[in-house]
């Protein structure tokens, strides 16, 4: 395959399905754009002031490393001026970053969690970034968090980029899922997968095991039956995966299928689970659904929560089909 750039991929795109409006377009160009930056400002680590805290906390109550502050900031000043977007909102902020007058305002809305797996920077392992785009309700300049309270299946574009080994950009606009990895000598995205599709089933799971006491029923069962291995009810031995960045366990479930839990657990019982919806789990259901697998809440499909909260939390199960399936009938069951 010949190599095809992120701009040709997004301009073909548009010119044989029209999903992809120019303003989307520039979104999309511009976010990877930041990307790089943020891949940049990673990957000096201790070559560059970028470890650490920042001391100060986020909307979360979670310290801040100075990687959170410095991708957030870099997704602020590289989206604010484009005219092809109304607001923003991040994890990193407790309210709406509204385009200021001095820029035009466009039809699109993004979320993002600008350093996903922030407590992986200091030890060199991969985290993220993480994208969602909205449609912008209602006309003229007024834009309220209430805008942003849409379910996960109005998203126009979802993505993630992983700082790992590869520098990668995963991305759909609900026509499949695409990859286009960094290249840096010459500071291009360049397509190397098209068509991502997630194996239906799967003998691997991924969950944060030291949990396990403070699960829900349902959860442990599940867990339990794929420990029983070969000779209990699931009749086939199973493997475990944890990065503790999101990014980079659903990528792994990208590439090679697998199933990843994060689990409401009674150490916070107030709170739905550790995930944050708008900015996380939608779209990473998204991605996940385009490409041939399932995101449910345990309960529900995770696309069809209705937010009522920007910084709301959610169980999340996603990854091969057929997996997320049987989870479900663990809690629909007795
Ligand atoms: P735990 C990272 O902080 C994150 O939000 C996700 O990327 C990751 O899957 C999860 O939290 C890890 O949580 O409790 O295992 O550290």
């Amino acid at each position: 395959m010949g190599r095809i750039s992120l701009t040709r991929y997004l301009v073909e795109q548009q010119r044989e399905h029209g999903r992809i409006p120019g303003e989307l377009r520039l979104l999309i160009e511009v976010v990877a754009r930041a990307c790089k930056h943020i891949a940049i400002a990673v990957n000096k680590g201790a070559l560059g002031d970028v470890l650490g805290n920042a001391g100060t906390e986020n909307v979360q109550g979670e310290i801040q490393k100075k990687l959170d502050v410095i991708a957030n900031e870099v997704l602020i000043e590289a989206n604010e001026w484009g005219g092809h977007l109304a607001a923003m909102a991040s994890e990193e902020m407790d309210s709406i970053h509204v385009v200021p007058n001095r820029y035009p305002q466009g039809e699109y809305m993004l979320l993002f969690d600008p350093l996903d797996g922030s407590s992986n920077i200091d030890v060199n392992v991969s985290i993220g970034t993480i994208f969602s785009v909205l449609r912008k309700i209602g006309h003229g300049r007024g834009v309220a968090e209430g805008d942003f309270l849409q379910p996960g299946r109005h998203q126009a574009a979802a993505g993630y980029c992983v700082y790992g080994p590869q520098t990668t950009l995963v991305l759909t606009v609900g026509d499949g899922v695409a990859m286009f990895t960094l290249d840096r000598e010459t500071g291009s995205w360049v397509l190397t997968q098209n068509g991502v599709a997630i194996p239906e089933e799967t003998r691997e799971f991924a969950i944060n095991m030291s949990n396990m006491r403070h699960w829900a029923p349902p959860v442990k069962r599940y867990i339990d039956d794929c420990l029983a291995g070969r000779d209990g009810p699931r009749g086939k031995d199973f493997n475990m995966r944890w990065v503790a960045s999101m990014v980079a366990d659903v990528h792994r479930i990208l590439t090679r299928g697998g199933v990843f839990l994060y689990p409401w657990d009674a150490r916070e019982p107030d709170k739905a689970g550790k995930l944050r919806l708008m900015y996380e789990a939608n779209p990473m259901a998204f991605i996940v659904e385009q490409a041939g697998g399932a995101a449910s809440t345990g309960t529900e499909r995770i696309m069809d929560v209705l937010p009522n909260k920007l910084h709301q939390r959610v169980p999340v199960v996603l990854g091969s089909k057929n997996e997320v399936a049987r989870i479900a009938t663990y809690h629909a069951g007795p």
